[in-house]
C-alpha cells in the first residue's frame, strides 16, 4: 500500500469480479463490450445477462474508451469498461492504454465513486507486456491521484503474485522517485 496525496494506491493477488469492497470495478473489455474470457469472463459471468443487455446499445467503443454501467449482480456499484489497445496493432499503444485508466478515473470522479479496483488492461489475450503495461499503468494513476476529488483508494487486482509483485515494486519505485524529486 502506498499513498499519493489523498488517494491510497494497492496492488493485490485475486480476482477482479470478487472485489466487494470497491464501488466500481474495470473491466478489460472488447469493442463489442461482450462475454469474452479472462477478466471480461469473469465479470459477466458474475454480473448475470444484464450486464451484456445493458452493454449492448453503449457498443462498439474504441481502444483508449471507457464507458460505465451499473455492476448487476456483481458486489459492485458500477463496472467501468475499457478497450486496451492490443499490441502492435492499436497505435501509440501506450497513449492508447494511460487513455483507458485516464478515462475510467474520470468517470469515476463524475459519479463520486470513492473506491476502484483495476486489473492489468490489454496484458492477457490482446498481449501487452506485463512490465511495460504495469508501468503505464501506475504512471498514469499516480500523474492524476492529486487531481482526483472523490476517489480515494484504487486497487490493481493481478490475477497472478509475480504479477503482483511486479506491480508493487513499479508502484514502490515511482514513489520513492517522486519523494526525491
Ligand atoms: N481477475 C483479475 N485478473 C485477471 C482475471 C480475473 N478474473 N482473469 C484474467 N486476468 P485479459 P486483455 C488477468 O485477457 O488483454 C477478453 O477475452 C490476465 O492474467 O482479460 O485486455 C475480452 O473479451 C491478464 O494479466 O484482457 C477481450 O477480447 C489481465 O488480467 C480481450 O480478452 C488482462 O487479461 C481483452 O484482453
Amino acid at each position: 500500500m502506498t499513498t499519493c496525496g489523498p488517494v491510497t494506491i494497492e496492488c493485490v493477488t485475486g480476482n477482479i469480479a470478487q472485489q466487494p469492497d470497491v464501488e466500481a470495478i474495470v473491466n478489460a473489455a472488447n469493442a463489442e463490450l461482450r462475454m469474452g474470457g479472462g477478466v471480461a469472463g469473469a465479470i459477466h459471468r458474475a454480473a448475470g445477462p444484464g450486464l451484456e443487455e445493458e452493454c449492448r446499445p453503449l457498443a462498439p467503443i474504441r481502444p483508449g474508451e471507457a464507458v460505465i454501467t451499473g455492476g448487476h449482480r456483481l458486489p459492485n456499484r458500477y463496472v467501468i469498461h475499457c478497450l486496451g489497445p492490443v499490441y502492435g496493432r492499436d497505435r501509440p499503444e501506450a497513449e492508447l492504454l494511460a487513455s483507458c485508466y485516464r478515462r475510467a478515473l474520470e468517470l469515476a470522479e463524475s459519479k463520486h465513486i470513492r473506491s476502484i479496483a483495476f486489473p492489468a488492461i490489454s496484458c492477457g489475450v490482446f498481449g501487452y507486456p506485463m512490465e511495460e503495461g504495469a508501468r503505464v499503468a501506475l504512471h498514469t494513476v499516480w500523474e492524476m491521484a492529486p487531481t482526483l476529488r472523490h476517489v480515494r483508494l484504487i486497487r490493481f487486482v493481478l490475477f497472478h503474485p509475480e504479477d503482483q509483485q511486479r506491480f508493487q515494486r513499479i508502484l514502490e519505485e515511482i514513489s520513492e522517485s517522486s519523494r526525491r524529486t
